[in-house]
């Protein structure tokens, strides 16, 4: 850990690359659908989708990886960006994927009853193809249902209510210069629009923000009176900044505020192919444009503190070093591959008068270790330490406890783990 990033909060997630940002509020939550690049790619080399989701922006609870390209029988490879609305009780999950039979790259749409799956194959078969990439639903006021997608054209087509078929037929936006702008030496692409559209309406606007001009890509936006156009440029989101030649936009408004989700390569080891995604807050000026925003290692501000008196999954996590997730025997995911020294950090975590004592649901194939918990920082206030003993598996869980003291106010907890050499125990949930 660099010195000061104890308080960096961007990338969202630091266990794993994550890339392509969806995030969609439901159930006053934000679901924060991603891509996942692998450890070491040289390409885009996508094979899974991630869920994750908070409910004060810092603090992100890991879902794991509810639909992969094997979900798609269909499908060979490119797991890549792709969007998830609600409606009628059911989650569409949208996304490009490569079409084994033709070999284009093609749409595919899963579903689900639950925001974070797991997700199955609506169709089984693409929904479109014609070798294009990146799907987005904008659903309007008066219900008519729109996707959009689209490398290097821009195409959009009117979903039916099922979400699952459309009517008529895959129309392109024209990209013209006053609509997308003008890119220079480039003549088969004479505008800024590249891919990855992400289109919305506040009050009677409506905004299309996309990956613009290549390579490396920044972030524009066009708005429009309606959903189809006509579309006029209105300059830069986020210019290009921070070490991936991509970048990805998804925009939401929560709990009063809006939000700007994107990628970079920020985290060690992370470049064009090891991406990760980042959250900033921002508000729209007073006539409706989008402010430009840099990238920043601070991310959105929290709102509201953590409840450390119910149950919170070790997977719900502001900042880690060292740990992974995996799926857990007890449902959901446990944080696992914990070594000697490595840490997780929970943000303004709400303790008020002072807790007494501290439970954790543990397990080890190995003989066990610490958690020691400390505020403000690895090396903070010492408040409690919990022995966890080896419990005959990394899946065989026990619950253990230990007295806390002096943990009053909202303070950042860490979780330090310490113990011998390798990997010491799992975690599945805490509570104080
Ligand atoms: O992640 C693969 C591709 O890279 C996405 O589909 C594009 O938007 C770009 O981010």
């Amino acid at each position: 850990m660099p010195a000061g990033a104890a308080r960096a909060d961007n990338p969202v997630v630091q266990t794993i690359y994550t890339a392509d940002p969806a995030p969609m509020v439901y159930n006053g939550r934000v679901y924060l659908y991603t891509g996942h690049d692998e450890d070491g790619s040289t390409y885009f080399t996508m094979k899974d989708w991630r869920v994750f989701s908070s409910a004060d922006m810092v603090n992100w609870t890991d879902h794991g990886s509810p639909m992969s390209i094997s979900t798609f029988s269909w499908a060979s490879q490119d797991a890549w960006a792709g969007h998830t609305v609600y409606r009628n009780g059911k989650f569409y999950w949208y996304v490009p994927v490569k079409d084994r039979a033709s070999g284009q790259m093609a749409i595919g749409v899963g579903v689900s009853t639950s925001p974070t799956g797991p997700f199955s194959d609506a169709l089984g078969r693409p929904l479109v193809r014609n070798g294009e990439i990146d799907p987005n639903v904008f659903i309007d006021d008066d219900g008519q249902a729109y996707l959009y997608w689209g490398n290097p054209n821009l195409w959009y087509v009117k979903l039916n209510s099922d979400m699952i078929s459309y009517s008529g037929s895959p129309t392109q936006i024209p990209l013209t210069t006053a609509g997308f702008g003008t890119r220079t030496g480039n003549a088969s692409r004479p505008t800024l629009y590249e891919e990855a559209p992400w289109v919305y309406k506040r009050g009677s606007l409506y905004y299309n923000v996309y990956a613009a001009k290549c390579c490396s890509e920044y972030i524009a936006y066009s708005t429009a009176p309606g959903p189809t156009g006509p579309w006029t440029f209105r300059g830069t989101v986020m210019p290009t900044q921070g070490s991936s030649f991509t970048n990805h936009p998804g925009i939401v408004d929560f709990n009063g505020g809006s939000y700007f989700f994107y990628h970079n390569g920020a985290l060690p080891g992370g470049g064009g192919f090891t991406r990760s995604v980042a959250v900033e807050k921002f508000s729209y000026n007073a006539d409706g444009t989008i402010p430009v925003m840099n990238m920043t290692t601070t991310g959105a501000p929290q709102i509201g503190t953590l409840n450390p008196y119910v149950r919170q999954e070790a997977e719900t996590i502001a900042w880690e070093s060292g740990v992974e997730t995996e799926p857990s025997t007890e449902g959901g995911m446990n944080v696992g591959f914990i070594e000697n020294g490595d840490y997780i950090k929970v943000k303004g975590v709400g303790f008020g008068s002072g807790a007494s004592s501290f439970s954790a649901r543990v397990a080890s194939a190995a003989s066990g270790g610490r958690i020691e918990l400390r505020l403000g920082g690895t090396g903070g206030t010492l408040v409690g330490t919990c022995t966890v003993p080896g419990t005959g598996g990394w899946q065989s869980w026990t619950t253990v406890t230990c007295p806390v003291s002096g943990a009053t106010g909202t303070q950042d907890l860490y979780l330090r783990f310490t113990g011998g050499s390798g990997n010491l125990f799992n975690v599945n949930w805490w509570q104080f």
